[in-house]
């Protein structure tokens, strides 16, 4: 087991480097958050797989045994796409966790350590196994979540807290409390979840409402325990500033930042107008590696962006263009104008046609008080009713 006395950063590397050396390692603990990798998913499972490891080392030392067990958290994607996490990066660089020291999704086979009955699994920020890990549940000894409870969810009251509170790490933070304050006097354990509540609850924002009382003790326990100065709206900024911060972001990584599909299109949203994405020399060739990627004969990107109080927004339907004469249009055009048809016919964006560019459709959208949350519908309709030619 791994010597904790020196800190977060150091039990991380240390717990990657005997996983990966191939170490005799009898059973493997790992604390995995939910799909979206958001900043609460990541710091609940950092969090508590350092809490879990330093009651482990406890126990060890007082049976005076080292029983080959070894605890991990794991960040529940793949690692290539851990930059476009702007906040979370941001966040856990600044506590001195260096991407090096963290195991990703794609590097440690879950389903084989189940087969071989090593695996110890627990859940964080959500309580239903995804798709890819159905039929492991025996293998999970605890689950902590702070969503509505689903009803497909079946674990026993003995393994399971799942309490309506603003942010995961609220609850993480309540256990360790209770059990072993001193973990929160380390500075990069409060303050991590110090900001990750903040942010979680929009810094106790009376409108939005996403907070409890708990959220409230807890927060101000790691003030006192940790011995925080920042303050809750400077830390708040700065994480709302990280998260919308795409400087370092490449174009075909601004194009799945903020993006969901439907109907296997690949619908993104940028922080920019679309028609300012489509000036870049590495445009076309984005958008094609991004349809080919995602496996998609269309794609629709939708731009916005703010002056002062105005906001301004377009949108772009994309479709590969593998037509060899230029006759009839081929399958994916025929899509991508059933969409836009669906979009001016039955939408309230009204749409205006600026151009068309490397086989696609650049539109101005005059009302701008409509989001993707509306165009996702309308392009599911289309999609339902499409018949190729
Ligand atoms: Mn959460």
């Amino acid at each position: 087991m791994v010597d904790v006395s020196l800190g977060l950063g150091t039990f991380l590397s240390t717990s990657k480097h005997i996983f990966e050396s191939g170490n005799e390692i009898n059973d493997v603990t790992v604390v995995i958050g939910n799909e979206s990798c958001d900043l609460d998913s990541a710091v609940s499972s950092i969090i508590y797989a350092y809490f879990l490891c330093i009651r482990f080392s406890e126990e060890e030392k007082d049976r005076n045994v080292n029983n080959g067990s070894i605890i991990i958290p794991v960040l529940n994607i793949e690692r290539k796409y851990y930059p476009l996490k702007t906040e979370v990066k941001y966040f856990l660089n600044t506590n001195n966790i260096c991407e090096d020291s963290i195991v990703f999704r794609n590097e440690i086979d879950l389903v084989k350590l189940h087969e071989e009955k090593k695996l110890k699994l627990v859940l964080v920020d959500h309580h239903i196994l995804p798709e890819d890990l159905q039929g492991l549940e025996n293998s999970v000894i605890k689950v902590i979540d702070h969503r509505p409870i689903d009803k497909k969810s079946n674990w026993s009251n003995e393994v399971v807290i799942i309490e309506p509170v603003g942010s995961c790490t609220t609850l993480v933070a309540d256990e360790i409390i209770k059990e072993n304050k001193n973990i929160m006097t380390n500075e990069n354990v409060a303050l991590l979840i110090y900001g990750t509540i903040i942010l979680d609850t929009y810094c106790f924002s009376e409108t939005v409402k996403r907070y409890t009382d708990l959220d409230r003790e807890i927060v101000n326990q790691c003030k006192i325990l940790g011995k925080i100065d920042i303050s809750e709206d400077d830390l708040f900024n700065q994480l709302k500033e990280s998260k919308n911060d795409v400087s370092q972001l490449s174009a075909p990584q601004l194009l799945i930042k903020d993006m969901k599909t439907v109907y296997n299109i690949p619908i993104s949203t940028l922080t920019t107008l679309a028609q300012d994405f489509l000036q870049k020399v590495e445009a076309h060739e984005s958008i094609k590696s991004h349809c080919k990627e995602f496996n998609a004969s269309v794609c629709i990107i939708l731009g916005v962006d703010w002056h002062e109080d105005v906001h301004y927004r377009d949108v772009y339907v994309y479709y590969e263009d593998d037509s060899t004469d230029n006759e009839a249009p081929c399958e994916a055009q025929q899509k991508a104008d059933f969409i836009v048809q669906h979009l001016i016919d039955y939408s309230l964006l009204d749409l205006e046609l600026i151009k068309t560019i490397y086989s696609g459709y650049l539109f101005k959208q005059k009302d701008t008080t409509w989001t993707r949350k509306h165009v996702i519908p309308v392009v599911e309709n289309a999609c339902k009713y499409f018949i190729p030619q």
